[in-house]
């Protein structure tokens, strides 16, 4: 047990609801890894992967039903509703309690609770959190492994200095839709999860603490937990300048975080340094600039899209020592999945578990998928080839440059740059983005989704953006902050190629920051002139960088409108600012 009283008298009364066999402590250790993964591999919970092409590496299904964050399930039970805001789902903190008890009740007899004490950024770094979770899920302690610090020297932090740390309750229960709950109660600094086992319902570190937590703390005590990659780009100077961008889920964090310079750049001998690829939790240093620690130690990755061509040190990461669910399983127990490498196997074991050859279709005509959309792999951050060496450094980078950027097939420019902070606020808080496979919901539809926020925010966004434009007239002076939209069509297709040659947009961005190019008013920024983006290498048609960078007044009317009865539903918790600057937006648009 704990000399930690609350540690101790937290875990007896979880232990007397949910009633498991017995309680294991993590501590960390390699044994312990090896012990849990024979254990698993045993119950069929874990499948062993072909140690030669893959050492270390494991394989994981969860549910059919249970592949996704479920958003309609996540609920911020704060004392006030309003606090919980116009975007998030409320439940009082006592119903929450209550609903969640009646499911966490004796779900773990038969089962081991596993305790994890985990450290979100550095052990014993003054800007970190800790954390401790309990668990029924042995995929989930392997995860956590990986996703965070854990073990023993966090629980030996705990106890030296008798620390707070959030308390956060997972079970599994019974996998049942009807009888899942991703519960936040900011203000016990407690999580309760039950009835998932998928990534970010159940890795309570991930979205749940280091982001709806984080966001209400760092509200608090004056800093900013955001949904961003954090990277460096070196030139060939050696100077290397860091940026933070936020982008929804699935919309290509990971894979820029990691870039390689495309051939065409090559000349110019950039390398880019891997700091997050998920979350950025910021605060303003003694030189008044704005820093970022990344507090996770593995990524949790999509694997669909994911090749050598697209993204060779990601390819490179995941060759040993990694996780991964809901990806086809080929017969000699390696992997694959759609837009993977290689040729398309002739047959292996589906995400849902089921017997597979490509082209088979299902009852509606559509081609049956061999990995799921939303299939991930779990690996260490170390594993990145791109990894900065200042992963363990406390005070983490300086920010350069913020980006924000969606999935939208229309209306937004390839880049553009904010006339300054409040109006980086305002592009930033009316961001939109297609909805992708890693929520449960329509996929395509286009929402809004301010700061790549929407579903981790854990108090009111009105109160969020207000906090934001505080922060800003604290810094000396603050970063710049631009809009990227790799995603554009024409006709169906991508305008723009994305991946390693989103760096010639960067070099751009980079350009700004230090005042090397002019930039082009425009009605909702500044854009650059087309011929300002390298494109040196890319047999691109010419006529594509112009519509990529188009901007018809007529839909970005319609955009503002749009915005208008977005801003509406804050009521008088939108900061008047926002309203201001859309006021500018359309007045700059007739
Ligand atoms: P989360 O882990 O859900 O937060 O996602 P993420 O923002 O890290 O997205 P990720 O980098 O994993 O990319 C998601 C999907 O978008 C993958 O299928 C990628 O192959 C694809 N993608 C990433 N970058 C680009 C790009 O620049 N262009 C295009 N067309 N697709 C991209
Ligand atoms: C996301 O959906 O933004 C992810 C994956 O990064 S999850 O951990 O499931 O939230
Ligand atoms: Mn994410």
């Amino acid at each position: 047990m704990t000399k930690h009283k609350k540690l101790q008298s937290w875990i007896r009364e979880c232990a007397e609801l949910c009633k498991p066999d017995k309680i294991v402590w993590c501590d960390g250790s390699e044994e312990e890894k090896a012990r849990l993964e024979k254990e698993a591999f045993k119950s069929g919970e874990l499948i062993q992967l072909n140690k030669k092409k893959l050492p270390g590496c494991v394989y994981h299904h969860t549910s059919v039903n249970d592949v996704a964050r479920t958003e309609h399930l996540t609920y911020i039970c704060a004392k006030n509703k309003r606090d919980a805001g116009p975007t998030n789902n409320w439940l009082a903190p006592h119903e929450g309690y209550r609903r969640a008890s009646e499911i966490f009740k004796n779900s773990m007899r038969g089962r081991t609770m596993y305790v994890i004490p985990f450290s979100m950024g550095p052990v014993g770094s003054p800007f970190s959190k800790i954390g401790v979770e309990l668990t029924d899920s042995i995929y989930v302690v392997l995860n956590m492994r990986i996703m965070a610090r854990m073990g023993k020297v966090v629980l030996d932090l705990l106890e030296k200095t008798r620390g707070d740390f959030t308390k956060c309750l997972h079970s599994k229960a019974d996998l049942d839709v009807n009888r899942r709950l991703i519960l936040h109660f900011p203000e016990d600094n407690a999580i309760w999860s039950v009835g998932s086992g998928y990534g970010g319902n159940v890795l309570l570190g991930k979205k749940c603490l280091s982001l709806r937590i984080g966001s209400y703390l760092g509200e608090k005590e004056g800093w900013l937990a955001e949904h961003m990659l954090i990277m460096g780009v070196e030139d060939p100077s050696g100077r290397v300048d860091y940026i933070a961008a936020a982008f929804p889920s699935a919309c290509g964090k990971t894979n820029l975080a990691m870039l390689l310079p495309p051939e065409g750049l090559k000349r110019k001998g950039y390398r880019i340094w891997t700091v997050g690829d998920d979350i950025a939790w910021m605060r303003i240093d003694t030189d008044g600039k704005l820093w970022a620690v990344n507090p996770e130690y593995g990524l949790f990755g999509v694997a669909p899209g994911t090749n050598s061509k697209t993204n060779p040190n990601l390819i490179k990461a995941i060759e040993k020592n990694t996780i991964y669910t809901n990806v086809l399983l080929k017969k000699d127990k390696t992997v694959w999945w759609e837009g993977g490498d290689g040729v398309v196997p002739k047959d292996g074991t589906n995400w849902q578990g089921n017997p597979w050859r490509p082209g088979e279709l299902d009852e509606n005509r559509e081609p049956i998928l061999g990995a799921h959309p939303n299939s991930r792999f779990t690996v260490p951050i170390l594993n990145v080839p791109s990894v900065t060496n200042r992963i363990d450094h406390h005070h983490g980078v300086p920010i350069a440059a913020i980006i924000f950027g969606g999935r939208r097939a229309h209306l937004a420019p390839l880049v553009y740059e904010s006339f300054n902070w409040q109006h980086g606020v305002f592009v930033g808080a009316t961001m939109a983005s297609e909805r992708t496979a890693a929520q449960v919901g329509k996929q395509g539809e286009v929402r809004r989704d301010p700061m790549a926020m929407l579903p981790f925010c854990g108090y009111n966004m009105g109160d969020y953006f207000k906090h934001w434009l505080a922060l800003g007239k604290k810094m000396t002076p603050p970063p710049k902050i631009f809009n990227v939209n790799w995603f554009r069509k024409d006709n169906g297709d991508f305008l723009w190629p994305g991946f390693g040659e989103n760096l010639r947009v960067l070099e751009w961005i980079i350009s700004r920051c230090k005042n090397e190019v002019e930039g082009v008013k425009t009605p909702i920024g500044y854009l650059p002139h087309e011929n300002d983006i390298d494109m040196t290498g890319l047999r691109s048609p010419r006529e594509h960088m112009r519509k990529l960078l188009a901007i018809n007044h007529k839909d970005w009317r319609e955009e503002a409108e749009s915005i208008g009865e977005f801003f509406n539903s804050f009521g008088k918790d939108l900061p008047k600012e926002m309203k201001h600057e859309l006021n500018a937006l359309e007045k700059r648009l007739r």
